[in-house]
C-alpha cells in the first residue's frame, strides 16, 4: 500500500525557498493567463531521497534533464509560456547545447595587452545565433519560468504550487511530467539527523513507497488541464501495459512510455482510444533531429483537439 499524499505534506516541511517559488508561480500564472495564453508545466530530471537529515548520502533517479529541456524550447517554439521546474543542476533549455567545454571551444582569445578582447569563432556564431535570438526572446519577453527541485519531498511542494497555479488556465493548462521521480524514501520521521556510521555493521535502510501524486493532480488540483505523463521501463515486453495501467488508473489524457535504451529514438503515445509509436530514423538522428521535436508537436495536436471539446 502506497502511503497516502496528505500524509506526506503533513510530515514533510516545505523547502526553505517555497514561499519565494509559490509567489513566482503565481504572478507568472497570473500574468499569462490575462493574456489568454497556453502554458506547459514541464518537470524535469531526477529527485533524490535522503538518507539523514544532514545528508551527506542519498539514493538519486536516473535522468539527466535532456527531454526536458529540449521540449521547453520547442513548446516555447509552438507560441506556449513555460514554467520549467527542474532538478538543480540538470540540463536547461538554450545552456543545455554548449554544456562542458563546448562553449569555451566556440570563444576566441585576442591578447593585444590591456585591449584583450573575446570573439565567438566564425563558425560558431551560425550555431549560436539562433540559440541566442530563441532564448533573449523568451527571456526578454518573461515567457519561462525556471523553479528547481533537489529532493522528492521538494518536488512534491512544488508540483503542488505549480498545479493549484496552472489550475486558472483551464483546458489551455498543459503539464508535460518528464521527471523521473523516486518511487521509495524514507519519511522524514525515521531518517537519523546525522551522518549514518560506516563503522560495525552494514545499516539496514527501511524505504517506503511514495504516494502518487498524479490521483491529487488530475482529480483536483487541475481538473480541466491536458495532463501527460511519462513512463519509463527496461524491458520491453512490459511498456505498453505499464501505460495502459497508469492511463486507466490516473485518467489523464496521454502515457508516453520509452525504454531506457532507445528514449532518444523511440517513444509510444497511449492514448485513452489507441497507441501509436513515434520514431526517429537514421537519416533524421544523422541531421541533427531531436525526437522532442516530434513528441511535442503531437502531443500540441492532441492538446489542440482537447481545447476545442472543452467549456473551461
Ligand atoms: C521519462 O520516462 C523520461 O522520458 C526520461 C528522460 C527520464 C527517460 P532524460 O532526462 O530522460 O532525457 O535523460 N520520465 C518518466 C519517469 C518516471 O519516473 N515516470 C513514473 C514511472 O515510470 C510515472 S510518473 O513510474
Amino acid at each position: 500500500m502506497s502511503s497516502h499524499w496528505e500524509e506526506f505534506y503533513a510530515t514533510h516541511l516545505p523547502p526553505t525557498d517555497f514561499e519565494d517559488n509559490r509567489k513566482l508561480l503565481q504572478e507568472f500564472c497570473e500574468r499569462h493567463n490575462r493574456n489568454n495564453e497556453r502554458i506547459v508545466l514541464i518537470t524535469s530530471g531526477g529527485t533524490t531521497v535522503p538518507l539523514e537529515h544532514n545528508t551527506v548520502r542519498f539514493v538519486d533517479n536516473f535522468s539527466a534533464g535532456t527531454r526536458g529541456a529540449a521540449s521547453a524550447e520547442y513548446y516555447l517554439e509552438h507560441g506556449y509560456v513555460v514554467i520549467f521546474m527542474h532538478r538543480l543542476k540538470s540540463l536547461e533549455p538554450f545552456t543545455r547545447h554548449f554544456n562542458g567545454q563546448k562553449f569555451m571551444d566556440m570563444l576566441e582569445l585576442h591578447e593585444r595587452g590591456p585591449n584583450t578582447t573575446i570573439t565567438v569563432k566564425p563558425d560558431s556564431v551560425d550555431v549560436l545565433a539562433p540559440i541566442l535570438a530563441s532564448y533573449k526572446a523568451a527571456q526578454e519577453n518573461g515567457r519561462i519560468l525556471y523553479v528547481s527541485f533537489t529532493t522528492v519531498s521538494d518536488y512534491f511542494w512544488l508540483l503542488r504550487a505549480a498545479s493549484e497555479s496552472l489550475a486558472q488556465f483551464g483546458s489551455r493548462a498543459l503539464l508535460f511530467l518528464v521527471a523521473a521521480v523516486s518511487d521509495f524514501y524514507v519519511p522524514a520521521n525515521q531518517m537519523p539527523t546525522h551522518k549514518i556510521q560506516s563503522g560495525g555493521t552494514a545499516p539496514n535502510i527501511q524505504l517506503q513507497l511514495v504516494p502518487k501524486l498524479l490521483a491529487p493532480l488530475v482529480n483536483l488540483w487541475v481538473p480541466h488541464a491536458f495532463v501527460v505523463s511519462f513512463k519509463l521501463e527496461t524491458d520491453e515486453s512490459i511498456l505498453i501495459t505499464k501505460c495502459r495501467e497508469a492511463l486507466n488508473k490516473y485518467k489523464h489524457k496521454l502515457v508516453i512510455g520509452n525504454m531506457l535504451q532507445t528514449r532518444r529514438t523511440r517513444v509510444v503515445f497511449v492514448t485513452p482510444e489507441n497507441n501509436y509509436e513515434l520514431v526517429l530514423s537514421q537519416q533524421q538522428v544523422h541531421n541533427g533531429m531531436e525526437i522532442e521535436e516530434i513528441i511535442v508537436s503531437n502531443v500540441v495536436a492532441n492538446h489542440n483537439d482537447y481545447i476545442k471539446i472543452q467549456k473551461y
